[in-house]
């Protein structure tokens, strides 16, 4: 009982204080994120209130009413009939409009608007991968132009994921055979996180992507980027190590999820059917393409995803070079 009561004290506070920029939520980098935080103040200083106001109100009648005698009984009471309509009606209307509240900003959140710029995104285990309609695509890194409207088209590879933007207050599941979306639109440029808010599996929690808003202008010149322009193959495929390797492998030998990389390239595996391979490109391009082939022994079957259309044949062999490099 007090716990809660402190609670809520310390709720109604934290609350004033984030009204001023706090460190207690996120920043707000949407108009709807602010409308949203609005809402969620009104509730919480309401319930804290109402909390508070129940609560005295208990402990008044306790002290006034209480039995102060042996011979004290109780009188006979039955309703008192304004009381009632006062107690039902006020919160009623004070519900009533919390739901109109959030009705409308619920309906502004589902329904994106006309010439919204699409994004597809697809999660897997353990990545978000974007798809921009031209062409260009990116791992755990999504650019958005900032003051526009910004549709993201959902579907995953493997089991339910998704995508939370907490500093747009919005959240969508995505599932596999079929689309869902979520819309924003940033009035902020910046850096901002995307978590997966779905619990799936192991690699759960370093399922972390970017979202960088960032002016029509920079975003154009991203668009029309080619990532791995000037790179040797080793830095392409560290690149590519880093967005879609790195959740289940090391760079040295560190186990992870999936055995760390260094001193890989040269030595000679055991599988779990008891035979043996010595690492070399044709192994770790079989390993990437088609995963489930040989299972390295000590290591679980069907946890790390085959990335055929996944990568391009450019990344690789970026791969493949850049885990020839990595030691011990
Ligand atoms: C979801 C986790 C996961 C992801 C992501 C993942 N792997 Fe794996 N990987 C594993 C696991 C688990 C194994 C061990 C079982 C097996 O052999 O399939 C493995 C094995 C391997 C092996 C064989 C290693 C050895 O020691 O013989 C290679 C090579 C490999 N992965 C490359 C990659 C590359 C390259 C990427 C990124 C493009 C990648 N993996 C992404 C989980 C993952
Ligand atoms: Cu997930």
């Amino acid at each position: 009982m007090f716990r809660l009561f402190f609670i809520s004290i310390f709720s109604l506070f934290s609350q004033l204080a984030y009204s001023k920029k706090s460190v207690f939520m996120p920043p707000e980098a949407s108009v709807y994120a602010r409308d949203a935080d609005q809402l969620y103040s009104f509730i919480l200083n309401v319930s804290a209130v109402a909390f508070v106001l129940i609560i005295l109100i208990i402990a008044y009648f306790g002290i006034k009413y209480r039995r102060k005698t042996l011979n004290d009984k109780t009188p006979n009471m039955s309703h008192n009939f304004a009381l009632e309509v006062v107690w039902t009606i006020i919160p009623a209307l004070i519900f009533f409009f919390m739901f109109g509240w959030g009705w409308k900003l619920w309906n502004q959140a589902r329904h994106s608007p006309n010439g919204a710029l699409e994004i597809f995104a697809e999660g897997q285990k353990w990545s978000w991968s974007f798809n921009y309609k031209s062409g260009r695509t990116s791992t755990n890194v999504v650019y958005v132009p900032v003051n526009k409207p910004v549709k993201f088209i959902l579907s995953s590879k493997d089991v339910i994921h998704s995508l939370f933007l907490p500093a747009f207050r919005k959240k969508q599941d995505a599932v596999p055979g079929r689309y869902t979306s979520l819309w924003i639109q940033p009035n902020k440029e910046g850096e901002y996180y995307i978590f997966c808010a779905e619990f799936c599996g192991t690699g759960h929690s370093e399922m972390i992507a970017k979202l960088k808003v960032v002016s029509f202008k920079e975003y154009a010149k991203w668009l029309s980027n080619d990532p791995y322009k000037g790179l040797s193959l080793s830095a392409i495929g560290k690149k590519t190590f880093k967005t879609s390797c790195v959740a289940c492998h090391s760079s040295d030998s560190t186990r992870k999820i999936g055995p760390g990389f260094g001193g890989l390239w040269g030595s000679t595996k055991q599988f779990t059917n008891n035979k043996s391979a010595l690492v070399d490109e044709t192994y770790i391009r079989e390993s990437i393409l088609n995963p489930n082939a040989k299972i390295v022994k000590g290591f679980p079957k069907g946890v790390m995803p085959t990335f055929k259309g996944q990568l391009s044949e450019k990344q690789i062999r970026g791969l493949v070079e850049y885990i020839k490099d990595l030691k011990e």
